[in-house]
């Protein structure tokens, strides 16, 4: 199959599932074709039938003070689906990608099949916002097949945009041979002997709320010898190192950015904070379950389809971080409790969401959209 995929190319999860599923989908014998205005920071495979083809927005006085990047993208999309006889174009969120993957298909006139995956912000934030709404409705409802990545960002786009389009719901995957534990490395740079690893990652939004993540450990480390990583950069980074440095914990809280191999981060941590307002799932939250580390996060949003509550890690309500204190101390005082909610972590995401189990089901429903325009 030829297949092209177009993801945001950043850090961020939808990126990250995108980037996974193509090259997953590149070995398996098909031929993938990444669009996007730069190269998706996971795609870091070089690979004979994994290609990457830029979009540039050529600047022109008209088009001040905004480039149209949808036009762009559309046209690039048009090209490549011609010359690379596309079967299928996969776009990872509604808007504006399912707009101009339209577009590439009314301009070509062809069989292309159009798949868009809804990951959530563009379903909880920006397309219920009332002058994206409409548009944002128009994209799922003309694409051949559409998949949101949990149970409650399908109902929630059911909800909220009234539409009676089948979504089918394919959850995001993991690699279990790359995320896996393995503390011996990574401790050795940031474990003081005895001290226990807490870990944050996300790009650091507000929906994300960091600063409960910081608050979080200061309670710990008042009773726990313990270290905290903060992965990833964004908009609250410098307000959680603000509050790092007034409440004196700057040797013991790290802000690393985005690190490139975050597998061997995460195999050598203890314990993953995710106190998001809500997630439509949490990709990190199952790379650190893989990586046998419990996660607390917050009963929120599709959070608790991904993390087992009181096996795999607990969940609290949003904003209360005594309650994500008092979990947290409880599994980082317990050697033998964080070391069984972390194996049943591991277990739980391998049963669930590993990628030899969840990529077939993409890949079936690209044969079905093939199949119906036939
Ligand atoms: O969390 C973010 O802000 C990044 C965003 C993205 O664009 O990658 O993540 C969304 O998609 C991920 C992959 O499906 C999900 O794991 C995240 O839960 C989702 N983020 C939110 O719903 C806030």
């Amino acid at each position: 199959m030829r297949i092209g995929i177009t993801c945001y190319p950043t850090f961020g999860g939808s990126g990250v599932v995108a980037t996974e599923l193509g090259l997953a989908l590149a070995k398996h014998g098909d031929n993938v074709h990444f669009i996007s205005y730069a190269l998706p920071s996971r795609l870091n495979l070089l690979h004979e039938r994994v290609h990457f083809h830029e979009v540039t927005v050529t600047p022109y006085p008209l088009f001040d003070p905004y480039p149209p990047y949808t036009l762009a993208l559309a046209t690039k999309m048009a090209e490549v689906a011609a010359y690379e006889k596309l079967d299928i174009l996969h776009v990872h969120y509604a808007i504006p990608h399912a707009i101009s993957a339209y577009l590439a298909k009314q301009i070509l006139q062809s069989k292309l099949r159009v798949i868009t995956t809804l990951h959530g912000t563009d379903i909880t934030l920006v397309g219920r916002d009332e002058s994206y709404l409409p548009i944002t409705k128009f994209g799922i409802e003309v694409s051949d097949g559409v998949t949101a990545v949990s149970q409650w960002l399908k109902d929630e786009t059911a909800t909220h945009f009234h539409t009676a389009k089948t979504i089918e719901v394919i959850p995001n995957f993991i690699d279990p041979a790359r995320f896996r534990r393995d503390a011996s490395k990574f401790c050795q740079m940031f474990g003081a002997p005895g001290d226990k690893l807490v870990c944050h990652v996300s790009n650091f939004r507000p929906v994300k709320r960091v600063l409960d993540v910081v608050e979080v450990f200061r309670k710990i480390a008042s009773e726990v010898p313990s270290r905290l990583l903060m992965i990833g950069d964004g908009p609250d980074r410098s307000r959680a190192e603000a509050y790092a440095r007034e409440h004196r914990l700057r040797d013991r809280v790290f802000f690393l950015g985005n690190v490139p191999n975050l597998e061997e981060v995460l195999g050598a941590c203890d314990l993953f904070l995710l106190p998001s307002e809500t997630e439509s799932f949490g990709m990190a939250a199952l790379e650190a379950m893989c990586s046998e580390v419990p996660v607390i996060a917050s009963r929120s949003g599709g959070l608790p389809e991904v993390v087992v509550d009181g096996e795999t890690g607990y969940l609290v309500g949003v904003g209360d971080t005594d309650a994500m204190a008092a979990r947290a101390i409880e599994i980082l005082r317990d050697d033998s409790l964080r070391r069984r909610m972390g194996r049943q972590a591991r277990e739980h995401a391998v049963a669930e969401f590993d990628d030899q189990k969840i990529v077939p089901m993409y890949r079936d429903l690209y044969d079905r959209a093939i199949a119906s325009g036939a």
